[in-house]
């Protein structure tokens, strides 16, 4: 194997001449030039940094064996020809960094380059949910009528969900809506799911005195069941107008404007008598079947009406459990299955889908 000239000192070398001396430097220099051909790629300036102007590179041992020990009659020689050879390692090397550095720019210029003919990503923009839809629809015709809209909580004391509304605890109207209580330590006072909206006309009229004009929108939780109609899971939207004139006659032509703003004026009700423990006279309130338009059909099982929601007057035992004097104050409520009333306008058979977040469901409703 061919030694190392670097590794030894000119004396044992055997040069001994000027001659010999630029000789040498230019076998060196050839050396050079024939790795700086040999690389191309983008980084490959490195490792001939390191090997040419590194502090145990070529140059460096150049330094130590051919400079610092040459002899006096050799030493400017050997001087100039190593400057020389550092300007020419330096350059070419900062060349070779040049040129691959540029490439490398290059490249990721091109990978970066925006191509504004290419079509563009196509993300798909969700839309409202139809029981969202649903809420706003409700909640748009009850602000033009005044009211106002608020929200609370979905779990409840049995206090709010149950007696304050007048179900006391041997109540058989309890027994329909046994629901979710929640498991918390022994000793605590017991909370549950709601299982409507109504905790919310007590909670309501605790904070203010009449006049209340409210709707509430809101989740609510039983244990039915799953079916083409039942969830345990559901949505309503409570009513409550309270004041010191409100008659019956008010209260049905607030229902009236209702249906007819959401269903079409085409539409019809009824009220049909039937029993909240909260509310006195109470009512179902049905509307012409819009599949027959009263008719009679399989949807309205040949009545020719369909029931849309309960609602009455506020029987006035709840005004005692929130100091109201029922002498004064009359009112009414209303409580609207949002599902149920979304399942009737838009035709759809089953309450599952509003819950089973299909897409091909979902799209139908923009
Ligand atoms: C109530 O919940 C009363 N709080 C309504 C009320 C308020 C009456 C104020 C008077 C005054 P009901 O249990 O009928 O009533 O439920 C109201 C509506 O919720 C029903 O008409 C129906 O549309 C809907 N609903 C009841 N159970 C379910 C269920 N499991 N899944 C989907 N919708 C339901």
């Amino acid at each position: 194997m061919e030694s190392n000239p670097t590794e030894k000192t000119l004396a044992e070398l055997g040069i001994g001449d000027v001659g010999a001396v630029e000789q040498l430097f230019a076998d060196v220099r050839v050396r050079f030039d024939s790795q700086v051909k040999g690389h191309s790629g983008p980084l490959d300036w490195q490792p001939m940094q390191v090997t040419w102007l590194g502090r145990h590179g070529v140059l460096s041992a150049i330094s130590e064996k051919w400079l610092k020990p040459a002899p006096p009659h050799l030493r400017p020689i050997v001087g100039r020809c190593f400057n020389e050879l550092r300007t020419h390692v330096e350059h070419g090397v900062q060349a070779m960094r040049n040129v691959g550095e540029g490439a490398a720019e290059s490249a990721a210029l091109a990978r970066e380059r925006v191509d504004l003919s290419l079509p563009g990503v196509i993300r798909p923009i969700g839309s409202r949910h139809l029981v969202r839809q649903t809420f706003e629809e409700i909640e748009r015709i009850f602000l033009s009528l005044g009211f106002t809209v608020v929200e609370g909580p979905e779990i409840e004391t049995p206090y709010y969900n149950f007696e304050a509304l007048n179900i006391p605890e041997h109540h058989p109207a309890r027994d329909t809506m046994d629901t979710f209580y929640l498991d918390l330590p022994p000793g605590s006072q017991p909370h549950l799911l709601r299982t409507h909206t109504s905790p919310m006309q007590v909670h309501t009229m605790e904070k203010q005195q009449p006049p209340v004009r409210i709707i509430v929108p809101g989740k609510v939780y039983r244990r039915d069941n799953p079916d083409v109609t039942h969830s345990y899971m559901f949505h309503q939207v409570e009513g409550l107008a309270v004041d010191t004139d409100i008659t019956f006659c008010e209260f049905k032509g607030t229902v009236e404007y209702f249906v007819r703003e959401f269903l079409g004026s085409a539409i019809k009700t009824r009220l049909r008598p039937s029993y909240f423990p909260f509310t006195e006279p109470s009512v179902e309130v049905d509307a012409t079947c819009f599949v027959c338009m009263g008719r009679g059909c399989r949807l309205c099982k040949l009545s020719g009406w369909i029931e849309l929601f309960g609602a009455g007057m506020v029987d006035p035992a709840v005004y005692g459990f929130v100091n109201y004097d029922a002498k004064r104050v009359s009112g009414y409520a209303f409580g609207l299955g949002v599902d149920r009333l979304s399942q009737l306008k838009y035709g759809i058979d089953d309450v599952q889908l509003f819950f089973q977040n299909d897409v091909r469901f979902l799209r139908q409703f923009p």
